[in-house]
């Protein structure tokens, strides 16, 4: 039986956090042997607000050896940067004339952040979904692991893939989104009302993946909690959940076991506990990660192979779509 493909990415603003990990990079890594596993660097999409330009290029680099740090192998997945491949901008470019004002305008996503960058709503934020749909029909993918804000342009991207394969005849694969489980959720330390993003502003409601041992503790002694002191779950409990989650994340226990191991303990000890086994979990994936960025010509090299791999699909798939649409070719 051949193997599914799949496809995701994520976009090079800010740093990666443990909500990032948690909710999507160790879910990558778990699908590394059953599937055809792509992960892009997405930088394009990074354009969409606005950048600094050699800040863009270190953390797309960053980006890439943190993938591999956290235990994406470069031999079993093909890890690329999405500019690496230009096939994506083409791609991008006759789906849009596919899709409609409408549909984009019903993005939550575009209204959210024209919202946030009021002044610089630009036509790439308006299409982004547009460029996202490419990068997942361009490698025919079966699944996309994403979280549940990204559900809406995966709606888009499966709307195109009716249209398109309706009027052409099969070009693309339907795609299905593959949403991780609601406990995979990790909340902001400092608001746990809202998620834990990795372009917050401030850095206290976050764990980096490369923040040093004493700065992880600071941060998760200083996470809010409410004013109780027993440690059970309860979803209404939103700063304790949000710690328990992480601690079952990074643990491996269940719930069950956890409030039986913080039985009679007070919330400063889960602090601790899980602060240390966050920097404990970190420590060799940092190791590994200052190694890796140590040695850019290996890293540019693994890139180089990433994109040439990425390319011997998105050139067929391209080719087939400049066919179907008419394009006329020598
Ligand atoms: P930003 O806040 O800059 O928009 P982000 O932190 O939401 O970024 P994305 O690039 O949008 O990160 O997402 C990358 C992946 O990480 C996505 O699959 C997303 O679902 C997942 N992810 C992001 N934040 C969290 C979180 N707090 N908990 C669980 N998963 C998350
Ligand atoms: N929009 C996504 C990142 C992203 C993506 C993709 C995810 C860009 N291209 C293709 C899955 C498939 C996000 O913000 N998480």
């Amino acid at each position: 039986m051949t193997k599914k493909t799949i496809l995701s990415a994520s976009v090079p603003t800010g740093v990666l956090t443990v909500g990032n990990y948690i909710g999507a990079i160790a879910n990558w890594s778990a699908m590394q042997e059953k599937y055809n596993c792509l992960y892009a660097v997405a930088d394009l999409h990074a354009w969409t607000v606005h950048q600094d330009p050699e800040m863009l290029r270190k953390r797309s680099l960053s980006f890439y050896a943190q993938y591999i740090a956290l235990g994406l192998d470069p031999e079993k997945n093909i890890l690329f940067m999405q500019s690496h491949v230009k096939e994506h901008a083409e791609l991008a470019w006759i789906l849009s004339c596919f899709t409609s004002t409408g549909a984009l305008n019903r993005m939550t996503q575009f209204k959210d952040k024209s919202q946030q960058h009021a002044k610089n709503i630009n036509a790439g934020l308006y299409t982004y979904p547009v460029l996202m749909a490419a990068d997942i029909l361009l490698y025919q993918a079966n699944l996309v692991p994403v979280g549940e804000d990204q559900k809406q342009h995966l709606e888009l991207t499966r709307d195109l893939v009716e249209n398109l394969n309706g009027k052409f005849g099969d070009v693309f694969t339907m795609p299905d989104p593959f949403i991780p489980k609601l406990g995979a959720r990790i909340m902001s330390l400092q608001d746990p009302e809202k998620k834990m993003s990795k372009s917050d502003e401030n850095e206290k409601n976050f764990v980096s993946i490369l923040d040093d041992p004493k700065k992880i503790m600071k941060k998760v002694k200083s996470a809010v909690t409410d004013s109780g002191s027993e440690i059970r779950y309860d979803e209404n409990n939103k700063g304790i959940a949000n710690l328990m989650t992480l601690y079952s994340a990074f643990s491996g226990k269940d719930m069950p076991t956890i409030e039986a191991e913080f039985d009679g303990k007070m919330y400063g000890h889960l602090k601790v506990a899980l602060g240390e086994l966050i920097c404990e979990t970190l420590a060799p994936v940092q190791e590994k990660y200052h190694d890796l960025i140590a040695n850019k010509d290996h890293l540019h090299e693994l890139m180089r192979s990433g994109a040439e791999k990425a390319r011997e699909r998105a050139t067929k798939t391209l080719a087939s779509v400049y066919d179907k649409v008419g394009f006329y070719r020598v």
